[in-house]
């Protein structure tokens, strides 16, 4: 088959295995599901059958969620929301099973970047009877397969590397997907997500949530409105460094981690056709 020559080792791996697929499977996150696609995606897209599946339904906003559904059918792709409920893996295991040839079980691999679900949703799909087996025949390639009745199934092979459009990094470490070093540390990203959140509207939800105090005066009028709320997290928090300061990178990091864990409450990060955050200097903006 071919690939691009550009294409990462991931993507390649992935593109040679393919072959002997029915099916890929594509997770990415409810909460941004532009930024936590991955873009060795579409060269794939042409070769075999791909079904998207949206994960962490829990975590997201539902009326965002629906758009985006409605988006998915507009361009004629192929989507389905995951949840972790039981009862909905029996309609997903059929409606995965109708690209089974009649002859064998569905060859399929889930595939995305880091930490949008891939494993979990593996594990209910396939369920407690799934067994780690030794491969097919043609593929020598070191990657766990697995089997349960009706599926033999492929967890991620290869990474695939996230999109490199600016803001997109941004949005990746605020759910747990990037490493907040590629966006200047924890405390920076924190900072750029209290400002994006407050520009989004969507800043309420999550301070009702963790009952965070906000710094007197409007909003204009506090210049340092995300550093001053930031602090205030760490001082609720106890992130404190010798003389009482609060330790501002300890902090980011206990909210980029709740939120990410979506205990700040249901949020969706972007929508179709936003124009992708970029970072503005005026932190009351
Ligand atoms: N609340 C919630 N958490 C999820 C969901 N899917 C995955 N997770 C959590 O997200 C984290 C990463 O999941 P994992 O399957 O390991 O991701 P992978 O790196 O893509 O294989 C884990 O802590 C999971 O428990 C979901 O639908 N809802
Ligand atoms: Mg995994």
């Amino acid at each position: 088959m071919w690939f691009p020559g550009h294409m990462a080792k991931g993507g390649r791996k992935l593109a040679e295995l393919s072959e002997k697929l029915d099916l890929i499977v594509e997770v990415r996150d409810a909460r941004a599901p532009f930024s936590t696609s991955s873009p060795l995606i579409e060269h794939i897209a042409g070769v075999k059958p791909v079904v998207l599946v949206l994960s962490k339904k829990d975590l997201s906003d539902p009326k965002a969620m629906g758009v985006w559904m409605e988006e998915f059918s507009r361009r004629k792709k192929t989507a389905w929301v995951f949840n972790l409920r039981k009862d909905s893996l029996e309609p997903l295991r059929k409606f995965l099973s109708r690209h089974a040839p009649p002859y064998r079980e569905l060859r399929l691999a889930v595939v995305g970047i880091p930490n949008v679900g891939k494993s979990l949703f593996l594990n209910m799909l396939l369920g407690k009877s799934r067994a780690k087996v030794g491969g097919i025949p043609g593929v020598t390639r070191e990657v766990s397969w697995y089997r349960s009745s009706g599926f033999l199934a492929v967890d991620s092979p290869g990474i695939l590397d996230p999109r490199s459009e600016p803001g997109v990094h941004r949005i990746l470490s605020w759910l747990g997907c990037a490493k907040a070093e590629v966006v200047g540390g924890y405390e920076a990203a924190a900072l750029e997500l209290i400002r994006f959140l407050r520009r989004r509207d969507l800043w309420n939800g999550v301070k009702s949530a963790w009952n965070i105090e906000e710094p007197e005066g409007t909003w204009e009028e506090r210049g340092e409105f995300a550093e001053q709320t930031l602090e205030g997290i760490g001082r609720r928090l106890g992130c404190l460094v010798a003389g009482g300061n609060v330790d501002m990178e300890l902090a980011g990091r206990r909210l980029i981690d709740s939120f990410a864990a979506g205990k700040l409450g249901p949020v969706t990060l972007e929508m179709p056709g936003d124009p992708l955050w970029t970072p503005q200097k005026n932190s009351g903006s």
